[in-house]
C-alpha cells in the first residue's frame, strides 16, 4: 500500500470494470451485500457520477441526442472532471472514515474506453490520473470479462434505449475489452472474473475472490 493510503485512509476501495452489459451493475449489488453481511460500512457508487455534479457530467457524456460528438480531449477532461468531484465529495471522505467504497467503474474504464476505444495516448491519461488521484488506486478491481457479442445480447435483452457509448460499433468494444485484459495482466490489483456463465456461478467466483482478498488484508 502506498504512503498516502497508509496515512490518509483506512477503508478499502473496490471497483468493478468491464465492457457494456457484462454485469457490473448487477454484481456491484452482490459485492455490497457480501461486505455488509460482514458488518462493514459500505458506500455504493459509480462513475461517471456518484455526486450531483458528477451525475450532471455523466448526462453530458452519455446523452445520445447531442448534435455533435465530443472531441476526444473534451470527453477525457469531462471524465476526469467528474472523477475529481467524486473523489473530493464522496470517495476520499468515505475511505477516511473507514468505509468500504464499491464503485461501478473507475479510472481503468478511462484507459479502456478513451485509451483503447478512442485511441487517446496512455501518457495523456496518466497525466490526468496523477493530477486528480495522486497515489490513490483501488485495492481490488474485479474485471468482469465477457465476449463482446454475448455482452451485446445482454444489453439488447434489457430493452432500454442505448446511450452514446452503447451505440458504438463492435470494433470499438473489442478494443475496449483488449485494453482491459492487457491492463489486468500487468497488475495484481485485478481479478479477472469469467462472467459468461449464469449469475449464480459468476457470483460464486466473485465471493471466492472476495474471501481470499479480504483475508489477505486482515
Ligand atoms: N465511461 C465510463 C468511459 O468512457 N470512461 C470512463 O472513465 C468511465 C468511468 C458508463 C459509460 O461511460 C463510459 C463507459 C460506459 O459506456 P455505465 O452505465 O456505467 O455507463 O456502463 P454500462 O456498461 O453501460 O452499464 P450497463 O448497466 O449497461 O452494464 P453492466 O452494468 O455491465 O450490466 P448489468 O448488470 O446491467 O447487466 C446487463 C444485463 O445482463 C444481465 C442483467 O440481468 C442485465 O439484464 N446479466 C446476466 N445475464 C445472464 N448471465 C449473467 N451472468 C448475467 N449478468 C448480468
Amino acid at each position: 500500500m502506498s504512503a498516502e493510503t497508509q496515512t490518509q485512509r483506512c477503508g478499502r476501495f473496490i471497483t468493478l470494470e468491464g465492457g457494456e452489459g457484462v454485469g457490473k451493475t448487477t454484481n456491484v449489488g452482490f459485492v455490497c451485500d457480501w461486505l455488509s453481511a460482514r458488518g462493514l460500512e459500505v458506500v455504493r457508487t459509480r462513475e461517471p457520477g456518484g455526486t450531483p455534479g458528477a451525475e450532471a457530467i455523466r448526462e453530458l457524456l452519455l446523452d445520445p441526442s447531442r448534435d455533435a460528438p465530443w472531441c476526444d480531449d473534451a470527453e477525457l477532461l469531462l471524465v476526469f472532471a467528474a472523477r475529481a468531484q467524486h473523489l473530493a465529495e464522496q470517495i476520499r471522505p468515505a475511505l477516511a472514515r473507514g468505509a468500504w467504497v464499491v464503485c461501478d467503474r473507475f479510472t481503468d474504464a478511462t484507459f479502456a474506453y478513451q485509451g483503447g476505444g478512442r485511441g487517446v495516448a496512455r501518457e495523456r491519461i496518466e497525466t490526468l490520473e496523477q493530477l486528480v488521484q495522486q497515489s490513490l488506486q483501488p485495492d481490488l478491481t474485479l474485471l468482469l470479462d465477457v465476449p463482446v457479442a454475448l455482452a451485446a445480447e445482454r444489453v439488447s435483452g434489457r430493452g432500454a434505449p442505448l446511450d452514446r457509448f452503447e451505440q458504438e460499433q463492435s470494433t470499438f468494444f473489442e478494443s475496449v475489452r483488449q485494453a482491459y485484459l492487457e491492463r489486468a495482466a500487468r497488475s495484481e490489483r485485478f481479478a479477472v472474473i469469467d462472467a459468461r456463465p449464469d449469475l449464480e456461478t459468476v457470483q460464486q467466483a466473485i465471493g471466492d475472490c472476495l474471501r481470499e482478498r479480504v483475508a489477505a488484508w486482515s
